[in-house]
């Protein structure tokens, strides 16, 4: 069978606002994934409109070009209303094409996506088992009641089928199928790289732990499940062979849950003399681990910190203290590498003191890099059932909701309140002199030079009027 995969268009502009020209641009791991196991049988294309300027025509051009039997797309909150457009347009010209979806806001919410869109399957979680089998049974014509873990429609009734377990052993998926996508037009955020090019990897699945605003537990529901060290060792030779891969980014929710697992992964990367970088909680290190994190080639740990703000973390079950944040900046910084923080204003019982707290925070701990954001809330997050508690949603647009834009008011907050201290946490803390020194110390080369200018430049579109 036909199949094209689409990662809706999402400009730069629209995802990252302001900061467009700094932001990241990475490849469509998920449906790269879903490509890799249908291509063994099936002919496959992928169009990723997040880079690049791919338009709505470009698309229906290509599909009235290739005529594929199915299209499927990724579907996450910001991208749903293009994402229902899209499903409209291709069944107004081509009725007989099979429309799935998967992904984080169709797994979400599928009955609700099934409703107001022409989408005739949701594939709802992880994808590779079940796309796999309801490719099959579209093209055998069999009954799809046998497809765990599927909407469909049936007699002009949503129906559902009973969940598919999860992969147990991820060993065995194939690597996302990069191949089938210019990989040079991806590009990492101007200061989460120092050489190019730099991939992306997910080692493992899921996440324990429950912060309420976040939706990565809901697309890989239940327990967390990785991959041996040695697996994903494998696969950064293997991008080095085949891609001449420098550099290295772990993008899982959070890495390093068992330590034993860490050090072996440290071990193994050593020798592969390549810089990496990763996501992890500041509960999960130590300046040992930070300092076999350093030598084996890390070079830059990135931190969920939230807020600085203990009543605001304690609320959003974050599950850490502002002193373990200390901590581990300290730590990382002690080991040689950089820590990056990301940050959240707007969060429930958040207050403008709170705000600034958070900001203080980011400066007291030195962070290289912070990144500061508006609480977005996500659709099957523990928040969004109890966002009325609060606070109040002040926009319903979907296509807002990517961080930058207040769609979320807390009692106590105006939404002016959000937007303006977004903009103000961003000029206190990018143009300290404090900070510029810092970075200008940091200068190793003329391209560290370079990104760093274009770092600054972002900043300033952003503390601008
Ligand atoms: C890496 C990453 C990024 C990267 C790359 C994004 C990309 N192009 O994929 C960057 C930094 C660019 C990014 C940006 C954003 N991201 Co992001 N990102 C992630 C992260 C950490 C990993 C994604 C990943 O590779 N997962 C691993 C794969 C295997 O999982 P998956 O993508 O879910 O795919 C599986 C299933 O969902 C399903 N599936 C997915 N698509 C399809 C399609 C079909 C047809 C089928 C059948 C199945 C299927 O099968 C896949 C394989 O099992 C996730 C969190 C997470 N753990 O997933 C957040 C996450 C996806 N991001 C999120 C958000 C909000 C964003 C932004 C809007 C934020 C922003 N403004 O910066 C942007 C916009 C997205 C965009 N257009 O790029 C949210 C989405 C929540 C939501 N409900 O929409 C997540 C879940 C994190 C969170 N906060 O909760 N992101
Ligand atoms: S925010 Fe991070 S630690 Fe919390 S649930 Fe999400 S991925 Fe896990």
């Amino acid at each position: 069978m036909k199949i094209l995969l689409i990662f809706p268009p999402l400009l730069g502009e629209e995802r990252y606002g302001r900061l467009s020209r700094a932001g990241s641009y990475l490849p469509p791991l998920g449906l790269l994934y879903i490509a890799a196991v249908l291509e063994k049988t099936h002919d496959v294309r992928v169009i990723d409109g997040s880079v690049g300027r791919v338009s709505f025509s470009d698309i229906l051009c290509q599909i009235g070009h290739w005529r594929p039997d199915i299209v499927g797309f990724s579907c996450f909150t910001s991208t749903y209303p293009k994402v229902t457009d899209l499903c409209s347009s291709i069944k107004q010209y081509h009725p007989q094409i099979n429309i799935v979806l998967g992904g984080p806001h169709a797994t979400a919410c599928p009955g609700e996506v099934m409703a107001h869109t022409k989408a005739d399957f949701i594939v709802v979680g992880e994808g590779e088992e079940t796309i796999k089998e309801l490719v099959q049974a579209i093209e055998l014509n069999n009954d799809f009641s046998q497809v765990k873990g599927i909407f469909y429609r049936k007699n002009n009734q949503v129906v559902s089928t009973s969940p598919r377990p999860r992969i147990t052993d991820l060993d065995r998926l194939p690597y996302p199928a990069r191949h089938l996508l210019d990989m040079r037009l991806y590009k990492p955020s101007v200061m989460h790289f120092k050489k190019l090019p730099s991939f992306s990897i997910m080692c493992g699945r899921g996440c324990p732990f429950q912060c309420t605003f976040c939706s990565c537990a809901k697309v890989f529901k239940g327990k967390t499940i990785v991959r041996t060290p040695e697996s994903i060792i494998e696969e950064v030779r293997f991008l080095q062979k085949n891609y001449e891969a420098q550099e290295v980014m772990f993008w899982d929710d959070t890495i390093g849950l068992k330590k034993e697992w860490m050090i072996r992964f440290c071990e193994l990367l050593a020798p592969l003399n390549i810089l990496w970088s990763c996501w992890i909680r500041v509960d999960l290190v130590s300046p040992d681990l930070l300092k076999l994190m350093a030598e084996s080639g890390c070079w830059n740990v990135s931190y969920g910190v939230e807020s600085g703000n203990q009543k605001v973390l304690d609320t959003i079950k974050k599950g850490f203290r502002v002193e373990q944040v200390r901590n581990a900046f300290q730590w990382t910084h002690e080991a040689g590498m950089e820590a990056r923080g990301t940050f959240i204003f707007g969060l429930p019982n958040e207050t403008k003191q709170s705000m600034q707290d958070t900001i203080q925070l980011a400066i007291d701990i030195r962070a290289d890099y912070a990144q500061f954001q508006l609480l977005t809330p996500y659709p099957g997050t523990e928040m969004w059932d109890t966002l009325k508690n609060y606070g109040e949603v002040s926009n319903t647009d979907l296509s807002k909701y990517t961080i930058w834009f207040p769609v979320y008011t807390p009692r106590g907050l105006a939404s002016a309140d959000l937007s303006t201290t977004l903009r103000k946490a961003y000029s206190r803390f990018y143009l300290r002199p404090g900070y510029l020194w810092q970075r200008v110390r940091g200068l190793r080369s003329w391209d560290d030079l370079r990104r760093n200018m274009v770092g600054a430049l972002s900043v300033m579109g952003m503390v601008r009027n």
